[in-house]
């Protein structure tokens, strides 16, 4: 008989037991998110039918122009974590502060803080292009029973308690960690379920990918420009082939399968880059090291960085170990 795949479900509360002194919380969580993540699925996968895609007419804290989808996205993930009263806090890339959550009683008696990326990706969803969900989930470090600290969110990566994303593409993947390897879940719309696909998610060593937006070639540091050269030069398996999608969660997905490199580096216009460190970065990080990757700054691990600010950009070099390594080597010479 066909080995019938494990669904999400059974797995988070399989997987429960990995955690002496579990007390499910984490488990509720997964769920939440996991019941976030096919509610905006749905919705994705209707954009061009429903008149919800395209400008939402108001701009974030990022000055980035809101798309109706990245307001409901915000809005379902945030809605359904409070409802189930799992989380004391939320951060998100939509929202200019964290939302302390008291629970019911208002004893702020949860322990994990969630930061998100509701719908990175998302001025591609008018041309169909895949988008995705960031989430990154920490134990609070200010007591329990008193409002959250915005140091609750200000913390190392290194201290995530899990991670994971959701891509939107031509199926809905729910990919995560909780620090014991990593583990991709594909939906079934029509049963609207998660099951087991990609158990034990690893990275090659060295991929042939490298993953950037060479328009902005001219403002890049003179390391990230020696090592495009690299990437493009006659040798050992060289040149590289170059994928840019210019959506995250896809460039990263797709590099986690195949192997390859996603660099978004510091420039002459913007020296810390694009990318947020605690909702994009941070979370990335603990996924591509559970699957036997690397992710830098181009100098420092992500995930000891010490952030300053719920919204700070960080330059972004993540992937296969030995291509963000080589990437390093021209940072450092270039120094
Ligand atoms: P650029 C999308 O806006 C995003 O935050 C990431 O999903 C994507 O990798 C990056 O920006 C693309 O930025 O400057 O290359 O268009």
């Amino acid at each position: 008989m066909e080995q019938r795949h494990i669904t999400l479900g059974e797995f988070i509360i399989k997987k429960q037991t990995d955690f002496a002194y579990s007390t499910g919380e984490l488990s509720r969580l997964m769920n939440s998110i996991r019941l976030a993540a096919k509610i905006v699925s749905q919705k994705v996968n209707q954009a061009g039918l429903v008149d919800i895609s395209g400008s939402f007419g108001k701009e974030n804290i990022q000055g980035e122009d809101q798309q109706k989808l990245d307001v409901f996205a915000n809005d379902v993930f945030i809605q359904t974590l409070i409802n189930r009263e799992i989380v004391c806090g939320i951060a998100s890339e939509e929202n200019d502060d964290f939302i302390c959550i008291p629970g019911r009683d208002k004893s702020y008696s949860n322990k994990y803080v969630l930061l998100m990326d509701p719908l990175d990706g998302s001025s591609n969803i008018d041309v169909n292009v895949s988008v995705g969900t960031i989430f990154s989930i920490y134990h609070r470090i200010s007591p329990i029973g008193t409002p959250v600290t915005k140091e609750d969110f200000l913390q190392k990566g290194v201290n995530q308690v899990a991670a994971g994303y959701v891509i939107y593409g031509s199926s809905t993947m729910l990919v995560y960690t909780t620090g014991k390897g990593l583990n991709g879940f594909t939906l079934d719309p029509a049963l609207g379920t998660f099951f087991l696909s990609h158990p034990d998610m690893k990275i090659k060593e060295e991929g042939y990918i490298y993953s950037i937006n060479e328009g902005n070639y001219i403002q890049f540091p003179q390391g990230v420009k020696d090592y495009i050269k690299y990437c493009q030069a006659e040798g050992d398996n060289r040149p590289y082939t170059a994928r840019y999608i210019g959506s995250l969660v896809a460039d990263i997905h797709r590099n986690m399968l195949k192997g390859g490199i996603y660099i978004y580096p510091g420039s002459a216009n913007r020296p810390e880059g694009k990318l947020r460190l605690l909702y994009e970065c941070n979370p990335f990080a603990f996924i591509i090291e559970q699957a036997g990757g690397k992710a830098s700054d181009g100098f420092r691990r992500i995930m000891e960085i010490e952030p300053t600010e719920l919204h700070q950009r960080i330059p972004f070099f993540c992937g296969s170990k030995k291509m963000v390594t080589d990437a390093e080597a021209c940072m450092q010479n270039a120094k």
